[in-house]
């Protein structure tokens, strides 16, 4: 595994900081890099107050002089605008004061009460404040350093949001760049801002009922090689690594790659796709398998689709019970999104940087940019003629 990375920091302490290590010496990448891309996750009709608060910026610590990255390992810090508000609560000395109250009615559907079990925590906020999905803030810096790698390849990565809730308009027939292009001037993600007016009803609707909402959302590759990943074993395998990391992000439930679920109703001449030969070597009639077969990219676009549940803190809480009192109480409320799949989606597309940015590196190695484009001109020919 060329690239490691850990992300630390709890939704309402100082700071988020992430580690990654891996990154080869050479590359140009500025702040600004990473900035869009946080950014990009704080948008979305139906977001919470703290979006309001917050406007993510990146500091580097290390790995990076003069606009270049040397090699070592890049430490980035986010500071928490919040933190402000929050000294208090969140102190790292001390004994807590009586104006500190305890979270003790865990919101089904968090992590409050399984992690205050697993932990031993009787005040759940020391889980909740780290389960938060403030956290995904750290990997989109962390994937937009490897976004800015794969750039130097070729490599594009996008999303955009399918359906929220149970509103799922058709989808146009549209290159999945294009409907990228599109996503970033809806509201909501989705690849036709003509629609984010019943989107929009949707969430206000869901709000007015004191309710949260989900949705799917599509993450995809172009420009990736055949050859990344590998048939030799469960853990090396692409379409494997690439759903552990999709899965990991804070509420997603189900995770495909191309046509996922519906192909197994399919007879197998629908689904696998045709191979044919042009100027530039081998290319698929169709991509049911979402650019990968046995564990191996095959050269077609990586499409990744991913259910977002609903965010579990509602202002209209379900029953639960106060672990101190052990009666039956509603549960706890905190302020939240009503719903952000639109942010998932970017915070998907980070994943799906990171796990091609690792297997492209243990594909073609090197320390130092320039290297790394040799092999992988050398490597494109080879394939051409293949
Ligand atoms: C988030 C910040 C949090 C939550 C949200 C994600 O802000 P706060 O807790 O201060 O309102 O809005 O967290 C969750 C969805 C969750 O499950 O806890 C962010 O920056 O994305």
């Amino acid at each position: 595994m060329p690239i490691r990375f850990l992300t630390a920091g709890e939704s309402h302490g100082k700071a988020l900081v992430c580690l990654l290590e891996g990154i080869p010496a050479n590359l140009s990448l500025s702040s600004e890099d990473v900035n869009i891309e946080l950014q990009r996750r704080q948008r979305g009709y139906g977001r919470g107050g703290r979006m309001k608060i917050e406007s993510d910026r990146v500091e580097f610590l290390s790995g990076v002089r003069f606009g270049k990255t040397i090699g070592s390992p890049i430490s980035m810090v986010i500071w928490n605008k919040d933190w402000e508000n929050w000294q208090e609560k969140m102190a790292y000395e001390g004994e807590p004061s009586e104006r500190v109250v305890p979270f003790t009615r865990p919101r089904p559907g968090h992590a409050d009460l399984v992690g205050g079990i697993k932990y031993n925590q009787r005040d759940l906020r020391n889980i909740l404040e780290r389960a938060s999905a403030r956290e995904t803030a750290a990997r989109v810096a962390v994937g937009a350093v490897c976004k800015r790698f794969l750039r130097e390849f070729g490599i594009t990565i996008g999303s955009y949001v399918v359906s929220i809730g149970n509103l799922k308009p058709r989808l146009e027939e549209r290159n999945l760049l294009e409907r990228h292009r599109l996503a970033e001037s809806s509201e909501v993600r989705f690849p036709d801002p003509s629609k984010d007016e019943e989107f929009r009803r949707i969430i206000d609707e869901a709000r007015e009922r004191g309710e949260s909402l989900g949705g799917v959302f599509e993450v995809f590759a172009v420009g990736v090689p055949p050859g990344l990943g590998s048939h030799i074993q469960w853990d090396k395998r692409i379409d494997g690594r690439i759903a552990q990391a999709m899965m990991s992000i804070q509420a997603i439930k189900g995770v495909e790659i191309g046509g996922g679920f519906g192909l197994a109703e399919k007879f197998g001449s629908e689904v696998h796709d045709e191979i044919g030969r042009s100027e530039e070597g081998y290319i698929r009639y169709t991509n049911n398998l979402g650019g990968t077969e046995g564990g191996i990219t095959n050269g077609m676009p990586i499409l990744v689709r991913c259910a977002m549940k609903p965010i579990p803190t509602l202002t209209k809480p379900l029953r639960s019970v106060d672990i101190e009192t052990k009666e039956e109480v509603k549960a706890g409320k905190e302020r939240s999104d009503i719903v952000a799949v639109p942010a998932a989606s970017v915070v998907g597309e980070a994943m799906l940087a990171i796990v091609l940015t690792d297997a492209f590196l243990e594909k073609f190695g090197g320390d130092f940019i320039e290297e790394i484009k040799e092999r992988f001109e050398r490597y494109k020919q080879y394939v051409k003629n293949f």
